[in-house]
């Protein structure tokens, strides 16, 4: 069997989503995300113009090999346009392998550890009372676990909360948008945001919360210790993790679980975070990580230090990176959470899958490979439109991160 064609397919149903397309000389395709969001047409080029010359020819079920091919072979290693490029090679060949095997690929990896994966939604409000009552509305729809941001008086954009009511989609059509950003009076106004979340709803939901790299150490250490006594389920990105020591800090002072990696691409970017036990959940996620193949070795390397896994979910993660991340989070033993943004109609028409959401669970069914699939022809009618995340800048003008 061989590698006869592939292609990549770039579609704009409302975000941009980049999706390769192998297909063998037996007519058995797979499917892999390729979407970088604010920077895909580089992975595309990454693919078409280096990747896919070299595997024409060579056997789709060697997916070690690819791997090794394409990681070695490129001399330049990491980096998230080559992770994320190797990643959708290696959603693709395990797609095949699945639908080689009739079977889906969590029974490749290792079966079935539990029945469902447990999911956190993103109840999001301009305001406290808006952002609770996004939290109600969540609990009604049987949601257990929930991650809550509010917007913050003073300031007029904060991460994780949009212009309207309910959805929030970060990239914008466009040139980068830039926004304003004050620690001070985020940290002031959010504590207070989860003791009232608490007094509204009680303990048993599990609360999340993004502080999206916005803090320095010291500033991460004092919210996750005024966060305390609303037993967080975990707090992410509570500082920039260029720096995996300034963790260190974080752990000094709280015991509010960390999360931390959606930005990471490979193993290297958490190892000594995992090692010195100074995360609770990796969010590195299939598609910017290099694949299944790569995050199942991080996913076991983090269950030697009972890390669990917290994958990145969002909407600039298409569904076929959904729909692996669902196959590897009913197989892999250290599971924490999976985060789902659920994407719009348009984007589920345009990429039919498999996995469904129920009762604050994602299940699936045993269907062969991944489980999703992309209508070409609803494909072709949306095509890409250039859109950027924002920036973010201090009061003073200097640049921070967003
Ligand atoms: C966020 C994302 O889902 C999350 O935790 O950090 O919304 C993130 O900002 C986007 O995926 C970036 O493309
Ligand atoms: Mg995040």
């Amino acid at each position: 069997m061989k590698i006869e064609r592939l292609e990549t397919i770039v579609t704009c149903p409302g975000r941009n989503f980049v999706t390769v397309k192998i297909t063998t000389d037996e007519g058995v395709y797979g499917l892999g995300d390729a979407t970088l969001n604010g920077r895909e047409l580089s992975v595309r080029s990454y693919l078409e113009d280096h990747i896919f010359p070299c595997l024409v020819g060579r056997d789709p079920r060697n997916l070690e090999d690819i791997w090794q091919y394409l990681y070695r072979g490129a001399y330049w290693r990491r980096g998230p346009v080559t992770m994320t490029a190797i990643a959708a090679i290696d959603m693709a060949l395990w797609d095949i392998l699945g639908k080689l095997a009739g079977m889906p690929v969590y029974r490749l990896l290792g079966g079935k550890s539990r029945d469902g994966v447990m999911v956190y939604g993103h109840a999001n409000g301009r305001d406290h009372a808006e952002a609770i009552e996004a939290v109600q509305q969540h609990i009604e729809e049987g949601y257990k676990a929930i991650r809550v941001q509010s917007g913050v008086p003073g300031m007029d954009k904060v991460y994780g909360v949009g212009k309207a009511k309910g959805h929030y989609e970060p990239a914008q059509k466009g040139l980068p948008p830039e926004e304003t950003w004050d620690t001070a009076l985020y940290l002031r106004h959010t504590p207070e945001l989860f003791r009232k979340v608490r007094e509204a709803v009680g303990f048993d939901p599990h609360l999340l919360h993004d502080a999206h790299h916005r803090l320095t150490p010291i500033e991460a250490a004092r919210l996750c210790k005024d966060l305390e006594p609303y037993r967080m389920f975990w707090v992410e990105d509570a500082t920039p993790a260029d720096n995996q020591e300034s963790f260190r800090l974080i752990r000094q002072h709280s015991t509010t679980p960390l999360a931390v990696g959606e930005v990471f691409n490979s193993i290297w970017d958490c190892k000594d975070l995992i090692k010195e036990q100074l995360i609770d959940y990796i969010r590195s996620t299939i598609v910017h990580a290099g694949g299944i193949t790569h995050l199942r070795r991080i996913a076991d390397f983090a269950a030697m230090y009972q890390v669990r896994t917290g994958f990145h979910g969002a909407t600039d993660l298409s569904p076929v990176t959904m729909a692996a991340a669902v196959n590897f989070g009913l197989w892999v033993p250290n599971f924490g959470v999976q985060e789902l943004m659920p994407h719009s109609e348009l984007t589920d028409e345009v990429f039919p899958h498999n996995y469904r959401y129920e009762d604050g669970y994602l299940v699936m069914d045993e269907v062969p490979g991944l489980g999703v699939d992309i209508d070409e022809v609803l494909a072709a009618k949306h095509p890409y439109e250039r859109a950027y995340l924002p920036v973010a800048r201090l009061r003073d003008g200097a640049m921070w991160n967003w």
